[in-house]
């Protein structure tokens, strides 16, 4: 394996790339959740991640892709999500990093401004081409469901269980979306000033959409998801002024976003199985 000093790995010149479409996708399969799991455990199943990185062996990746996970007090979700993400990647032959990004205090939470810090954080480690949004609760049915960027923004779940695996509304743009360095930077990423629950996603798709830029899907017998059940979170109470913010999107997103986002940062950890960053959004940095 060749690295470069900062441990980054680089591409062999004599590797050919892998093939446009993995030789060891399996298609949908049926998901179980064992409530007592351990990371240990996970670790075991994993020998090949380390540093919350892969990449295949047999050839050169076609995209690098950063996972940014938002997260606050859903420990077994991620533990679930973590077990059946890394298998699922590893079969797609992605090159690619899982991050979690931990917001500490009690502030309200902010989905949108944690997805800034792990876009900011991630590529100042390496050199992605391609950053997936991830909710923590959404486990990913068919790996098919490929999570590589695409021509334009790409919205991954079509359907989850407790919908009927129907889109939820037109327009709806949450949950998983992956979108290339080129195209996050050019909408300036999320907008920080979402506190609580709701809004930040149709932010976003209103964003793409002033670029011209068209959100685009897998077909839906694939881009099928489970949401592990859960109440609404204390600390991210429904966003009251969530209608008043994205009617202002044309004015602000060009001051509100990545160019915008400050954050404290407490930590970064190389865990075993994904990189951990903490923030405090409740201090200034
Ligand atoms: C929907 C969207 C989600 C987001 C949210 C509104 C889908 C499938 N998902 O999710 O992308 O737009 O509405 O904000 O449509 N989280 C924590 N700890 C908390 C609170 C939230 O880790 O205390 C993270 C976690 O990654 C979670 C995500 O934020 O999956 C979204 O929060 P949610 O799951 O409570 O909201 P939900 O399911 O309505
Ligand atoms: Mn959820």
């Amino acid at each position: 394996k060749i690295e470069s000093t900062a441990g980054v790995p680089m591409v062999k010149s004599f590797q050919s790339p892998c093939p446009a479409l993995s030789p060891y996708l399996r298609g949908a399969r049926k998901l179980s959740f064992k409530p007592s799991v351990t990371l240990e455990e996970v670790q075991k199943e994993n020998p090949q991640v380390a540093k919350g990185r892969y990449h295949p062996v047999e050839c050169s990746a076609l995209q690098h892709v950063a996972i940014l996970i938002p997260h606050r007090n859903r420990e077994k979700h991620l533990l679930y999500l973590l077990q059946n993400l890394h298998p699922f990647l590893q079969r797609q032959q992605l090159d690619y990093g899982i991050y979690v990004i931990h917001q500490a205090g009690n502030t309200k939470f902010n989905r949108a401004k944690l997805l800034n810090v792990g876009y900011l954080e991630a590529i100042k480690e390496a050199n992605w081409d391609c950053f997936i949004f991830h909710d923590v609760d959404l486990v990913p049915e068919n790996d098919f469901n490929i999570y590589m960027c695409d021509t334009q923004p790409k919205h991954l779940v079509v359907g989850r269980n407790n919908t009927g695996y129907r889109l939820r509304y037109r327009g709806y743009f949450g949950g998983v979306t992956a979108l290339t360095r080129d195209q996050f930077s050019k909408v300036n990423g999320f907008s920080n000033n979402y506190w609580g629950w709701g809004g930040e996603d149709d932010d976003l798709r209103i964003r793409v959409e002033m670029q011209k830029m068209k959100v685009v899907r897998p077909p839906a017998d694939v881009a099928r998801y489970t949401m592990i059940f859960h109440n609404r979170d204390h600390g991210n109470e429904e966003n009251r002024e969530r209608m008043k913010l994205l009617r202002q999107v044309s004015r602000t997103w060009k001051t509100d976003g990545l160019n915008s986002c400050s954050y404290k940062l407490l930590s970064v950890e190389h865990n075993a199985l994904y990189i951990n960053i903490t923030v405090d959004f409740s201090v200034q940095p």
